[in-house]
Protein backbone atom coordinates (compact mmCIF):
# COMPACT_ATOMS: atom_id res chain seq x y z
CA UNK A 1 0.00 0.00 0.00
CA UNK A 2 1.27 3.28 -1.12
CA UNK A 3 0.37 6.14 1.51
CA UNK A 4 0.60 9.95 -0.13
CA UNK A 5 -0.19 13.11 1.98
CA UNK A 6 0.98 16.68 1.53
CA UNK A 7 4.33 17.31 2.66
CA UNK A 8 2.88 19.57 5.60
CA UNK A 9 0.58 17.28 7.01
CA UNK A 10 3.96 14.72 7.21
CA UNK A 11 5.94 17.61 8.77
CA UNK A 12 3.81 17.37 11.52
CA UNK A 13 3.33 13.32 12.19
CA UNK A 14 7.25 14.06 12.34
CA UNK A 15 7.82 16.76 14.27
CA UNK A 16 5.49 14.93 16.91
CA UNK A 17 7.45 12.18 17.18
CA UNK A 18 10.23 11.17 19.39
CA UNK A 19 12.97 8.87 18.27
CA UNK A 20 14.67 6.67 20.41
CA UNK A 21 18.13 4.96 19.25
CA UNK A 22 18.75 1.77 20.91
CA UNK A 23 22.55 1.68 20.83
CA UNK A 24 23.55 -0.65 23.96
CA UNK A 25 23.23 -4.40 22.52
CA UNK A 26 27.36 -5.45 22.56
CA UNK A 27 27.09 -7.24 18.97
CA UNK A 28 29.39 -9.60 20.00
CA UNK A 29 29.29 -11.66 16.44
CA UNK A 30 31.72 -8.52 15.21
CA UNK A 31 34.38 -9.86 17.53
CA UNK A 32 37.25 -8.02 18.17
CA UNK A 33 36.00 -4.55 16.39
CA UNK A 34 33.62 -4.57 19.63
CA UNK A 35 35.97 -5.12 22.08
CA UNK A 36 35.83 -1.45 23.54
CA UNK A 37 33.13 -0.31 21.20
CA UNK A 38 29.75 -0.86 21.13
CA UNK A 39 28.52 -1.69 17.53
CA UNK A 40 26.80 1.70 16.57
CA UNK A 41 29.72 3.28 16.92
CA UNK A 42 31.99 0.82 14.42
CA UNK A 43 33.07 3.04 11.30
CA UNK A 44 31.47 2.40 8.17
CA UNK A 45 32.06 3.20 4.41
CA UNK A 46 35.07 5.80 4.71
CA UNK A 47 34.03 8.16 6.99
CA UNK A 48 30.74 7.64 8.87
CA UNK A 49 30.19 5.32 12.17
CA UNK A 50 26.64 2.79 11.85
CA UNK A 51 24.78 5.05 14.16
CA UNK A 52 25.06 8.28 11.79
CA UNK A 53 22.66 5.97 9.12
CA UNK A 54 19.54 5.99 11.32
CA UNK A 55 20.41 9.77 12.72
CA UNK A 56 20.73 10.67 9.77
CA UNK A 57 17.46 9.13 8.35
CA UNK A 58 16.03 11.23 11.83
CA UNK A 59 17.27 14.74 10.47
CA UNK A 60 16.58 14.11 6.53
CA UNK A 61 12.60 12.94 8.12
CA UNK A 62 12.31 16.19 9.64
CA UNK A 63 12.69 13.99 12.93
CA UNK A 64 14.51 16.47 15.01
CA UNK A 65 13.88 14.89 18.97
CA UNK A 66 16.38 11.99 19.41
CA UNK A 67 17.47 10.05 22.25
CA UNK A 68 20.16 7.64 21.75
CA UNK A 69 20.20 4.59 24.60
CA UNK A 70 23.47 3.29 25.84
CA UNK A 71 24.74 1.20 27.98
CA UNK A 72 27.80 -1.27 26.92
CA UNK A 73 31.23 0.28 26.18
CA UNK A 74 29.31 3.35 25.13
CA UNK A 75 32.20 5.65 25.21
CA UNK A 76 33.55 5.57 21.83
CA UNK A 77 29.72 6.44 20.73
CA UNK A 78 29.51 8.92 23.20
CA UNK A 79 32.31 10.80 22.07
CA UNK A 80 31.33 10.99 18.26
CA UNK A 81 27.54 11.98 19.27
CA UNK A 82 29.19 14.71 21.28
CA UNK A 83 31.57 15.49 18.52
CA UNK A 84 29.44 15.48 15.71
CA UNK A 85 25.76 15.53 16.49
CA UNK A 86 25.42 18.80 18.24
CA UNK A 87 24.21 21.29 16.00
CA UNK A 88 20.84 20.89 16.28
CA UNK A 89 18.81 24.06 17.61
CA UNK A 90 17.37 24.04 21.39
CA UNK A 91 15.57 26.83 20.64
CA UNK A 92 13.76 25.34 17.67
CA UNK A 93 12.69 22.24 20.47
CA UNK A 94 15.52 20.02 18.76
CA UNK A 95 17.91 17.91 20.49
CA UNK A 96 19.96 14.76 20.54
CA UNK A 97 20.20 13.49 24.15
CA UNK A 98 22.01 10.60 24.88
CA UNK A 99 20.34 8.33 28.21
CA UNK A 100 23.30 6.00 29.49
CA UNK A 101 21.97 3.05 31.77
CA UNK A 102 21.01 5.23 34.92
CA UNK A 103 19.42 2.89 37.52
CA UNK A 104 16.58 5.56 37.56
CA UNK A 105 13.89 3.08 38.43
CA UNK A 106 15.58 0.24 40.58
CA UNK A 107 18.57 -2.08 40.83
CA UNK A 108 18.98 -3.26 37.53
CA UNK A 109 20.63 -1.62 33.73
CA UNK A 110 18.97 -2.16 31.01
CA UNK A 111 17.81 -5.84 31.44
CA UNK A 112 16.44 -5.65 27.58
CA UNK A 113 15.55 -3.14 24.77
CA UNK A 114 11.87 -2.93 26.23
CA UNK A 115 13.26 -2.45 29.25
CA UNK A 116 15.65 -0.15 28.47
CA UNK A 117 12.89 2.18 27.03
CA UNK A 118 10.94 1.43 30.20
CA UNK A 119 13.26 2.95 32.53
CA UNK A 120 13.13 6.43 30.59
CA UNK A 121 9.37 6.78 30.61
CA UNK A 122 9.48 9.48 32.38
CA UNK A 123 12.02 11.00 30.59
CA UNK A 124 9.65 10.25 27.24
CA UNK A 125 6.59 11.84 28.89
CA UNK A 126 8.21 15.07 29.63
CA UNK A 127 8.94 15.18 25.90
CA UNK A 128 5.14 14.93 25.53
CA UNK A 129 5.83 13.42 21.88
CA UNK A 130 2.43 11.89 20.02
CA UNK A 131 4.45 9.24 18.50
CA UNK A 132 7.59 7.26 19.64
CA UNK A 133 9.62 6.13 16.72
CA UNK A 134 12.08 3.28 18.38
CA UNK A 135 15.37 2.26 16.23
CA UNK A 136 18.08 0.17 16.17
CA UNK A 137 21.30 2.23 16.26
CA UNK A 138 23.16 -0.33 14.42
CA UNK A 139 21.51 -1.06 10.99
CA UNK A 140 23.24 0.59 7.09
CA UNK A 141 19.53 2.18 5.44
CA UNK A 142 18.24 5.40 4.37
CA UNK A 143 14.61 5.44 5.10
CA UNK A 144 11.84 8.08 5.56
CA UNK A 145 10.32 7.94 8.38
CA UNK A 146 8.01 10.30 7.86
CA UNK A 147 5.95 8.19 5.19
CA UNK A 148 6.37 5.25 8.44
CA UNK A 149 4.72 7.51 10.51
CA UNK A 150 2.19 8.51 8.38
CA UNK A 151 1.24 5.13 7.19
CA UNK A 152 0.95 4.44 10.83
CA UNK A 153 -1.54 7.33 11.39
CA UNK A 154 -3.46 6.16 8.49
CA UNK A 155 -3.78 2.95 9.75
CA UNK A 156 -5.00 4.10 13.27
CA UNK A 157 -2.12 1.55 14.70
CA UNK A 158 -0.95 1.10 17.96
CA UNK A 159 1.98 -0.23 16.86
CA UNK A 160 3.58 -0.08 13.44
CA UNK A 161 6.34 -2.44 12.22
CA UNK A 162 8.64 -1.59 9.77
CA UNK A 163 9.46 -5.07 7.74
CA UNK A 164 11.11 -6.25 5.05
CA UNK A 165 11.38 -9.50 2.90
CA UNK A 166 14.28 -12.15 3.25
CA UNK A 167 15.34 -15.05 2.21
CA UNK A 168 13.74 -17.53 4.31
CA UNK A 169 17.25 -19.31 5.27
CA UNK A 170 18.21 -15.86 6.82
CA UNK A 171 14.89 -15.09 8.62
CA UNK A 172 15.94 -17.36 11.57
CA UNK A 173 17.81 -13.81 12.54
CA UNK A 174 15.18 -12.13 13.05
CA UNK A 175 11.48 -11.30 13.92
CA UNK A 176 9.09 -12.83 11.20
CA UNK A 177 5.40 -12.15 10.62
CA UNK A 178 2.44 -12.74 9.10
CA UNK A 179 -0.14 -10.55 7.33
CA UNK A 180 -3.67 -10.08 6.57
CA UNK A 181 -4.57 -8.29 3.32
CA UNK A 182 -4.70 -5.06 5.02
CA UNK A 183 -1.39 -5.21 6.54
CA UNK A 184 -2.23 -5.85 10.16
CA UNK A 185 -0.11 -8.01 12.13
CA UNK A 186 -1.46 -11.84 13.16
CA UNK A 187 1.19 -13.70 13.97
CA UNK A 188 5.00 -12.72 15.40
CA UNK A 189 7.84 -14.84 15.99
CA UNK A 190 11.17 -13.36 17.07
CA UNK A 191 13.94 -15.53 16.02
CA UNK A 192 11.91 -18.80 14.67
CA UNK A 193 13.83 -22.09 13.98
CA UNK A 194 11.25 -22.71 10.96
CA UNK A 195 10.43 -19.10 9.52
CA UNK A 196 6.76 -19.09 8.39
CA UNK A 197 7.32 -18.10 4.33
CA UNK A 198 4.98 -15.34 3.18
CA UNK A 199 1.95 -16.70 1.10
CA UNK A 200 2.58 -18.02 -2.41
CA UNK A 201 6.51 -17.70 -2.27
CA UNK A 202 7.91 -20.44 -0.42
CA UNK A 203 11.60 -18.98 -0.35
CA UNK A 204 10.90 -15.43 1.47
CA UNK A 205 9.53 -14.30 5.02
CA UNK A 206 8.63 -11.03 6.43
CA UNK A 207 11.21 -9.78 8.40
CA UNK A 208 10.61 -7.12 11.45
CA UNK A 209 13.66 -4.43 10.77
CA UNK A 210 13.22 -3.69 14.73
CA UNK A 211 11.41 -0.08 13.82
CA UNK A 212 8.42 0.76 15.64
CA UNK A 213 6.40 3.47 15.29
CA UNK A 214 3.91 3.07 18.67
CA UNK A 215 1.13 5.73 19.99
CA UNK A 216 2.98 7.11 23.34
CA UNK A 217 -0.08 6.14 25.64
CA UNK A 218 -0.24 2.59 24.00
CA UNK A 219 3.60 2.51 24.92
CA UNK A 220 3.42 3.51 28.42
CA UNK A 221 0.56 0.80 28.80
CA UNK A 222 2.23 -2.07 27.23
CA UNK A 223 5.65 -1.25 29.03
CA UNK A 224 4.10 -1.06 32.25
CA UNK A 225 2.39 -4.65 31.41
CA UNK A 226 5.28 -6.17 30.18
CA UNK A 227 7.25 -4.85 33.20
CA UNK A 228 4.89 -6.37 35.47
CA UNK A 229 5.07 -9.96 33.81
CA UNK A 230 7.30 -11.98 35.56
CA UNK A 231 7.64 -14.40 32.98
CA UNK A 232 9.18 -11.86 30.39
CA UNK A 233 12.47 -10.72 29.36
CA UNK A 234 11.85 -7.22 28.29
CA UNK A 235 13.10 -7.73 24.50
CA UNK A 236 10.30 -6.05 22.32
CA UNK A 237 10.64 -8.91 19.52
CA UNK A 238 10.25 -11.87 22.51
CA UNK A 239 7.72 -9.88 24.64
CA UNK A 240 6.24 -7.16 23.75
CA UNK A 241 5.16 -7.24 19.83
CA UNK A 242 3.68 -10.32 20.55
CA UNK A 243 1.71 -8.98 23.11
CA UNK A 244 0.73 -6.01 21.14
CA UNK A 245 -1.30 -8.92 18.62
CA UNK A 246 -2.89 -10.02 21.24
CA UNK A 247 -4.76 -7.07 22.22
CA UNK A 248 -4.08 -4.29 19.57
CA UNK A 249 -3.63 -2.70 16.11
CA UNK A 250 -0.43 -4.06 15.19
CA UNK A 251 0.44 -3.03 11.31
CA UNK A 252 3.55 -3.78 9.31
CA UNK A 253 5.05 -1.07 7.31
CA UNK A 254 6.51 -2.42 4.12
CA UNK A 255 9.89 -1.39 3.70
CA UNK A 256 10.29 -1.79 -0.70
CA UNK A 257 9.90 -0.04 -3.67
CA UNK A 258 6.47 0.31 -4.40
CA UNK A 259 7.32 0.38 -8.38
CA UNK A 260 9.05 -2.70 -8.40
CA UNK A 261 8.30 -4.49 -5.32
CA UNK A 262 11.84 -4.92 -4.30
CA UNK A 263 12.63 -4.54 -1.03
CA UNK A 264 15.32 -1.44 -0.88
CA UNK A 265 19.06 -1.68 0.87
CA UNK A 266 19.27 -2.51 4.63
CA UNK A 267 22.10 -4.43 5.86
CA UNK A 268 22.84 -5.52 9.15
CA UNK A 269 26.32 -5.51 9.43
CA UNK A 270 26.37 -7.76 12.29
CA UNK A 271 28.90 -10.04 11.65
CA UNK A 272 33.11 -9.57 10.14
CA UNK A 273 31.66 -11.28 7.01
CA UNK A 274 28.62 -8.86 6.66
CA UNK A 275 30.89 -5.70 7.87
CA UNK A 276 33.12 -6.53 5.20
CA UNK A 277 31.00 -7.39 2.28
CA UNK A 278 28.74 -4.15 2.78
CA UNK A 279 32.07 -2.06 2.60
CA UNK A 280 33.38 -3.77 -0.59
CA UNK A 281 29.70 -3.15 -2.12
CA UNK A 282 30.49 0.66 -1.75
CA UNK A 283 32.66 -0.16 -4.36
CA UNK A 284 30.67 -1.40 -7.06
CA UNK A 285 30.54 0.78 -10.20
CA UNK A 286 26.56 1.39 -9.23
CA UNK A 287 26.10 0.40 -5.89
CA UNK A 288 22.71 -0.05 -4.23
CA UNK A 289 23.65 2.21 -0.95
CA UNK A 290 24.12 5.49 -3.10
CA UNK A 291 26.52 7.87 -0.54
CA UNK A 292 26.73 10.29 -3.15
CA UNK A 293 22.90 10.96 -2.82
CA UNK A 294 22.94 15.02 -1.97
CA UNK A 295 18.71 14.64 -1.05
CA UNK A 296 19.71 11.92 1.82
CA UNK A 297 23.20 13.26 3.12
CA UNK A 298 24.70 11.07 5.87
CA UNK A 299 25.70 13.64 8.56
CA UNK A 300 29.16 12.69 10.76
CA UNK A 301 31.53 13.94 12.85
CA UNK A 302 34.39 14.61 10.41
CA UNK A 303 37.97 15.65 11.32
CA UNK A 304 39.97 18.95 9.50
CA UNK A 305 41.96 16.80 7.29
CA UNK A 306 43.70 17.48 3.70
CA UNK A 307 43.08 15.39 0.83
CA UNK A 308 44.17 12.11 -0.03
CA UNK A 309 47.49 12.12 -1.95
CA UNK A 310 48.78 9.25 -4.06
CA UNK A 311 53.08 9.40 -4.68
CA UNK A 312 54.09 7.33 -7.79
CA UNK A 313 57.42 4.77 -7.01
CA UNK A 314 60.14 5.31 -8.92
CA UNK A 315 59.58 3.07 -12.35
CA UNK A 316 56.19 4.63 -12.49
CA UNK A 317 54.31 1.54 -11.71
CA UNK A 318 52.30 1.67 -8.24
CA UNK A 319 51.10 4.87 -5.81
CA UNK A 320 47.47 4.65 -6.89
CA UNK A 321 44.02 3.02 -5.86
CA UNK A 322 41.65 1.30 -8.42
CA UNK A 323 37.65 0.61 -7.91
CA UNK A 324 38.68 1.93 -4.25
CA UNK A 325 37.52 4.74 -2.14
CA UNK A 326 40.12 6.72 0.11
CA UNK A 327 39.20 9.22 2.75
CA UNK A 328 40.97 12.47 3.72
CA UNK A 329 44.40 12.62 5.39
CA UNK A 330 45.61 9.20 3.45
CA UNK A 331 48.69 8.86 1.59
CA UNK A 332 49.09 6.28 -0.81
CA UNK A 333 53.12 6.05 -1.26
CA UNK A 334 54.43 3.72 -4.20
CA UNK A 335 51.61 1.19 -3.14
CA UNK A 336 48.93 0.01 -5.17
CA UNK A 337 45.48 -0.51 -3.94
CA UNK A 338 42.82 -2.76 -5.85
CA UNK A 339 39.03 -2.69 -4.38
CA UNK A 340 39.69 -1.48 -1.43
CA UNK A 341 38.05 1.05 1.23
CA UNK A 342 40.51 3.65 3.30
CA UNK A 343 39.42 5.77 6.55
CA UNK A 344 40.64 8.86 7.33
CA UNK A 345 44.41 8.70 7.71
CA UNK A 346 45.83 5.81 6.50
CA UNK A 347 49.56 5.37 5.09
CA UNK A 348 50.38 2.79 2.90
CA UNK A 349 53.59 2.55 2.43
CA UNK A 350 56.27 1.96 -0.78
CA UNK A 351 56.06 -1.45 -2.59
CA UNK A 352 52.63 -2.39 -0.85
CA UNK A 353 49.55 -3.80 -2.22
CA UNK A 354 46.31 -4.53 -0.81
CA UNK A 355 43.33 -5.99 -2.57
CA UNK A 356 39.75 -6.12 -1.10
CA UNK A 357 40.87 -4.82 2.74
CA UNK A 358 38.46 -2.42 4.77
CA UNK A 359 41.15 -0.28 6.46
CA UNK A 360 39.69 1.75 9.17
CA UNK A 361 41.18 5.09 10.90
CA UNK A 362 44.74 5.59 11.47
CA UNK A 363 46.48 2.94 10.17
CA UNK A 364 49.95 2.57 9.09
CA UNK A 365 51.18 0.12 6.64
CA UNK A 366 54.69 -0.73 6.42
CA UNK A 367 56.60 -1.30 3.07
CA UNK A 368 56.20 -4.57 1.06
CA UNK A 369 53.48 -6.09 2.78
CA UNK A 370 50.61 -8.26 0.01
CA UNK A 371 47.42 -8.02 2.58
CA UNK A 372 44.36 -9.62 0.84
CA UNK A 373 40.85 -9.61 2.57
CA UNK A 374 40.95 -7.92 5.08
CA UNK A 375 39.53 -5.79 7.88
CA UNK A 376 42.28 -3.75 9.54
CA UNK A 377 41.03 -1.87 12.89
CA UNK A 378 41.39 1.56 13.88
CA UNK A 379 45.00 2.90 15.08
CA UNK A 380 46.77 -0.79 13.71
CA UNK A 381 50.76 -0.53 12.88
CA UNK A 382 51.46 -3.31 10.33
CA UNK A 383 54.86 -3.63 10.03
CA UNK A 384 57.01 -3.85 6.79
CA UNK A 385 56.96 -7.24 4.83
CA UNK A 386 53.83 -8.55 6.37
CA UNK A 387 51.90 -10.94 4.04
CA UNK A 388 48.57 -11.73 5.02
CA UNK A 389 45.31 -13.55 3.29
CA UNK A 390 48.16 -15.66 1.59
CA UNK A 391 48.08 -18.95 3.76
CA UNK A 392 46.74 -20.76 6.87
CA UNK A 393 48.81 -19.76 8.88
CA UNK A 394 46.66 -16.25 9.66
CA UNK A 395 44.74 -18.44 12.01
CA UNK A 396 47.54 -18.56 14.59
CA UNK A 397 48.13 -14.56 14.86
CA UNK A 398 44.65 -12.99 13.43
CA UNK A 399 41.12 -13.72 13.75
CA UNK A 400 39.89 -15.56 10.32
CA UNK A 401 35.90 -15.09 9.30
CA UNK A 402 34.12 -18.40 7.43
CA UNK A 403 34.52 -16.75 4.10
CA UNK A 404 38.05 -16.00 4.83
CA UNK A 405 38.21 -12.51 5.87
CA UNK A 406 41.27 -11.54 8.53
CA UNK A 407 40.42 -9.10 11.21
CA UNK A 408 43.35 -7.42 12.26
CA UNK A 409 43.24 -5.67 15.65
CA UNK A 410 46.59 -3.82 17.23
CA UNK A 411 46.21 -6.24 20.53
CA UNK A 412 47.04 -9.41 17.74
CA UNK A 413 49.95 -7.57 16.36
CA UNK A 414 51.17 -6.93 20.16
CA UNK A 415 50.33 -3.68 20.25
CA UNK A 416 48.66 -1.89 23.17
CA UNK A 417 46.48 1.11 22.23
CA UNK A 418 46.02 3.98 24.82
CA UNK A 419 43.62 6.20 23.70
CA UNK A 420 40.88 8.01 26.26
P1 LIG B 1 18.20 -8.41 17.43
O1 LIG B 1 18.92 -8.22 16.15
O2 LIG B 1 18.51 -9.61 18.25
O3 LIG B 1 16.61 -8.42 17.11
P2 LIG B 1 18.70 -6.80 19.74
O4 LIG B 1 19.89 -7.50 20.26
O5 LIG B 1 17.43 -6.88 20.51
O6 LIG B 1 18.44 -7.10 18.21
O7 LIG B 1 19.10 -5.28 19.55
C1 LIG B 1 18.26 -4.33 18.93
C2 LIG B 1 18.86 -2.97 19.17
O8 LIG B 1 18.78 -2.66 20.54
C3 LIG B 1 20.34 -2.84 18.82
O9 LIG B 1 20.57 -1.59 18.22
C4 LIG B 1 21.06 -2.95 20.14
O10 LIG B 1 22.26 -2.18 20.16
C5 LIG B 1 20.05 -2.36 21.08
N1 LIG B 1 20.06 -2.96 22.41
C6 LIG B 1 20.09 -4.29 22.73
N2 LIG B 1 20.07 -4.45 24.07
C7 LIG B 1 20.01 -3.20 24.60
C8 LIG B 1 19.97 -2.69 25.93
N3 LIG B 1 19.97 -3.52 26.99
N4 LIG B 1 19.94 -1.36 26.10
C9 LIG B 1 19.91 -0.51 25.04
N5 LIG B 1 19.96 -0.92 23.78
C10 LIG B 1 19.99 -2.25 23.55
C11 LIG B 1 15.82 -7.27 16.87
C12 LIG B 1 14.35 -7.67 16.95
C13 LIG B 1 13.99 -8.61 15.79
C14 LIG B 1 14.34 -7.93 14.47
C15 LIG B 1 15.80 -7.55 14.47
C16 LIG B 1 16.17 -6.75 13.23
O11 LIG B 1 14.09 -8.29 18.19
O12 LIG B 1 12.62 -8.94 15.82
O13 LIG B 1 14.05 -8.80 13.39
O14 LIG B 1 16.10 -6.70 15.60
O15 LIG B 1 17.55 -6.61 13.18
P1 LIG C 1 37.13 4.32 18.32
O1 LIG C 1 37.51 3.64 17.05
O2 LIG C 1 35.87 3.79 18.83
O3 LIG C 1 37.22 5.81 18.25
P2 LIG C 1 39.53 4.32 19.93
O4 LIG C 1 40.15 5.37 19.09
O5 LIG C 1 39.32 4.59 21.36
O6 LIG C 1 38.14 3.82 19.40
O7 LIG C 1 40.33 2.96 19.74
C1 LIG C 1 40.66 2.40 18.49
C2 LIG C 1 41.15 0.98 18.67
O8 LIG C 1 42.16 0.94 19.63
C3 LIG C 1 40.10 0.04 19.21
O9 LIG C 1 39.28 -0.52 18.26
C4 LIG C 1 40.93 -1.02 19.91
O10 LIG C 1 41.42 -1.97 18.99
C5 LIG C 1 42.03 -0.21 20.45
N1 LIG C 1 41.80 0.20 21.83
C6 LIG C 1 41.00 1.17 22.30
N2 LIG C 1 41.03 1.27 23.62
C7 LIG C 1 41.90 0.35 24.03
C8 LIG C 1 42.38 -0.07 25.31
N3 LIG C 1 41.99 0.50 26.44
N4 LIG C 1 43.28 -1.08 25.34
C9 LIG C 1 43.69 -1.69 24.21
N5 LIG C 1 43.27 -1.33 22.98
C10 LIG C 1 42.40 -0.35 22.88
Amino acid sequence: MAFRYSARFVSRLTRDTLALVLAGGRGTRLRDLTNWRVKPAVPFGGKFRIIDFPLSNCLNSGIRRISVLTQYKAHSLTRHIQQGWNFLRAELGEFIELLPAQQRTGEGWYAGTADAVFQNLDIIHAHRPEYVLILAGDHIYKMDYGALVAAHVANDADVTVAAIEVPRAEARAFGVMAVDEHGRVTAFAEKPADPAPVPGRPDVALASMGIYVFRRAFLYDILFADHEDPASSHDFGHDVIPRAIATARVYAYPFRDPATGRPYYWRDVGTVDAFWRANLELLDVTPELNLYDAEWPIWTYQEQLPPAKFVFDDDWRRGMAVDSMVSGGCVISGAFLRRSLLFSNVRVEEGSVLEECVVLPDVVIGRGCRIRRAVIDKGTRIPDGTVIGEDEADAARFHVTEQGVRLVVPEMLGQEIHRV
